[in-house]
């Protein structure tokens, strides 16, 4: 059975009810049907990496204890582990490839429609990667940048550029252990070929590996992916917008993008404000032409350009049981294959854009670097054209579901909020930390899963534990777009902080809960945290940091791989799941216990919201005793060459970024 806590997700569950009264199979059902699920894969006990298996082992010493070929718990179990965070890495990392492939057509002049938006990050990156920009051309410097970052991927020698962006302690930490990130292919392809058959089985070189191929998606691909995003589409800066199944538009053509990429989201959204198509909108009847985001590329259209985010992942069947959307037009990642069926229960045409992820029953419309402004035309008109087959009597959009949020915190702009237009610094983020008003900072990040039961809200109840203790929350995924659209991101919700934190947010005019984009740009937390130790006053390394990671309900392998890197970065990280290694208690207390002595920094699984807030309070109170700043002392003050000492890199940017698009595009009259 799904669990059931107290909550109040009004929205979901009367979608929910409205699928059941209609005999649409949801999500929450099939996880029903699939009980009792299989114990060994729950414990990572499970093994089918060559023919002489499956193999598992009986944790209680019953049954088998080791698989055919001799394979122990501990391997086993490690083996398993390194393959999701193997996987999660190729995700996200391929994810960047597309990008950097972008940024190369378009300073070429081969990608008609898109353009390089962001100079400064383009320049900041630049730097990192050592390219010249001296006297060149934006566009010589962004083809270059962009061949050095897709080289990021297969390079025969060397390790991750970006990695050069941690504090110098934390990249020492990483050669010590010999686990700096070499080229990000490399890495995921070593995780397969050493948890195959016969090769590595030995639990804690694996688990190095872990930390090399975890690093390599932090601090390579993802961040590429959310660098790169930036230079073409913006960096993120403060904007207003709505969230939730309120959202979607009972008058107008209704077009839900849903997956990660914004290659294919941005021209839709381009193409929504076309003229000639909003006049074949008016023909058919409509008041405009509406686009509502699923998932990440939620994340990514609402943080740059205000489009509206209808639901997180396990809201995808119930944005298209709404019966309003006139099509559903997905990319990669997160996008769930019962999307075709739901659709088929209505009008709704479901699209399949991309060459690595197409759906039987969904129709496939390619869009690629050079056709994407007319395809997402086409993809527009095929909306519009559908619009007359809307059964009105099937459409059902809960009354009130819509709030306010303001997103479109980058690690940039939360300096420029900080620190002011002419000195951005994390200087008062800092000094606000040393005197206690904030007690410390926390990532509270991640998936939603149909393993959890809409009428329980545990993302809520965490964040509003932790700002209610005076620690700042910054959000990314699925976790912030579901306290987005339950009104946690606006700055009235300030009245929930403690008085520290709440000081602070009305001085500086912010939330208390920041939105700082998709599962990506995770990165820009890593580089927040970089920022900070380079700011001074809070240790040298990020492992010194009062702050810590979070998510309660991890659903894709992307997610341990985040938190995986988070911790080999130096921060402790807990998961609201069981450990996935629970059948191998060895390898669990290495995750738990044994890491902080080899990284810094540690896991914990701990599936009770309350206990999972008051881990990391413990945690972030503790990380400010070693600091001796929950001592009141005289305040030292740094100067330059106190912060010279620490020889830390750090990005220097500030937020900039186009005006953003209009999400609900009506005729003019
Ligand atoms: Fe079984 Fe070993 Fe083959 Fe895994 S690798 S399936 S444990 S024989
Ligand atoms: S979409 S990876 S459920 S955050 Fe990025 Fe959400 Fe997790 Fe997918």
């Amino acid at each position: 059975m799904t669990k059931k806590f107290e909550g109040s997700d009004q929205v979901s569950l009367d979608l929910l009810k409205r699928m059941k009264e209609s005999e649409i199979e949801s999500a929450f059902d099939r996880y029903d049907l699939q009980q009792p699920q299989c114990g060994f894969g729950q414990l990572g006990l499970c093994c089918r990496h060559c023919q002489m298996g499956p193999c598992n082992v009986d944790p209680f010493g019953r049954g088998p204890r080791r698989g055919v070929c001799g394979a122990d718990a501990n391997t086993i179990a490690a083996r398993h582990y390194v393959r999701i965070v193997a996987a999660g890495a190729a995700a996200h990392s391929d994810h960047g490839r597309s990008v950097a492939q972008l940024l190369i057509a378009v300073a070429r002049g081969e990608a008609p429609g898109y353009r390089i938006t962001d100079t400064k990050k383009l320049f900041e990156v630049a730097r990192v990667f050592d390219v010249s920009t001296k006297d060149r051309k934006i566009e010589e410097i962004a083809e270059e940048v962009g061949e050095m970052a897709l080289a990021e991927f297969g390079k025969a020698y060397g390790t991750q550029k970006f990695a050069t962006r941690a504090p110098i302690n934390r990249q020492k930490v990483w050669e010590k252990l010999d686990v700096t990130p070499r080229a990000i292919d490399r890495e995921v392809t070593e995780s397969m070929h050493r948890t195959g058959m016969g090769t590595d089985q030995d639990y804690n070189n694996l688990i190095m590996q872990a930390c090399r191929t975890s690093l390599a998606d932090g601090w390579g691909g993802a961040m590429i992916a959310t660098e790169l995003q930036d230079i073409l589409f913006g960096t993120p800066k403060p904007t207003r917008g709505t969230a939730n199944l309120g959202v979607i538009k009972e008058d107008e053509v209704n077009i839900l993008v849903h997956g990660h990429e914004p290659q294919m989201s941005e021209m839709i959204a381009v193409a929504s404000t076309d003229e000639e198509l909003l006049n074949e909108a008016e023909a058919v009847g409509a008041n405009g032409i509406s686009v509502a985001g699923v998932c990440c590329t939620a994340n990514e259209m609402l943080m740059r350009h205000g489009i509206p985010l209808a639901g997180h992942m396990k809201m995808q069947e119930m944005a298209i049981a709404t019966g309003a959307i006139e099509i559903v037009t997905v990319d990669i990642q997160c996008v769930m294959q019962a999307d075709v069926d739901v659709s088929g229960y209505y009008h709704t045409k479901m699209i399949t854009t991309s060459p690595k992820a197409k759906i039987t029953g969904a129709e496939h419309i390619e869009i690629n670097d050079e056709n994407a402004y007319e395809k997402a035309k086409d993809i527009v008109r095929m909306a519009i054209n559908n619009y007359p087959n809307r059964d009105k009597s099937k459409v059902f959009i809960p009354k009130g579901s819509k709030s306010q949020l303001v997103i479109g915190f980058s690690h940039e702009t939360i300096k420029y909020m900080l620190g002011g237009k002419f000195r951005a610094s994390y200087r008062p983020l800092n000094d606000n930390i040393m005197n206690g008003r904030i007690r410390g900072v926390a990532g509270v990040v991640g998936c939603t899963s149909s393993t959890v039961w809409p009428d329980q809200q545990p993302y809520m109840e965490l964040v509003k534990q932790l700002i209610a203790n005076n620690i700042l929350v910054v959000q990314t995924g699925c976790a912030a777009a579901e306290c987005g659209r339950e009104g946690m991101m606006v700055p009235e919700f300030m009245e929930n902080a403690g008085d520290g934190l709440r000081e602070v947010c009305e001085a500086v005019g912010m939330p208390p809960v920041l939105h700082a984009g998709s599962c990506v740009d995770n990165s820009r937390i890593l580089i927040a945290c970089s920022e900070m130790v380079k700011e001074g006053g809070l240790g040298n390394d990020i492992s010194e940091l009062p702050v810590a990671g979070a998510c309660f309900d991890w659903m894709h392998e992307k997610a341990l791989t985040i938190g995986h890197y988070f911790v080999t970065s130096g921060v402790f990280t807990i998961f609201g799941t069981k450990t996935p290694v629970a059948g191998a208690p060895v390898v669990d207390k290495l995750l738990c216990e044994g890491l902080e002595d080899i990284v810094g920094a540690k896991w914990a699984f701990e599936p009770d919201v309350n206990k999972m807030a008051q881990l990391m309070i413990d945690h972030i109170e503790k990380k400010r005793d070693a600091l001796g700043i929950n001592v009141k002392k005289e305040r030292k003050l740094y100067d330059m060459a106190d912060r010279r000492a620490l020889e830390v890199e750090g990005s220097t940017v500030q937020a900039g970024c186009e005006p953003g698009i209009a999400h609900s595009h009506q005729k003019k009259d």
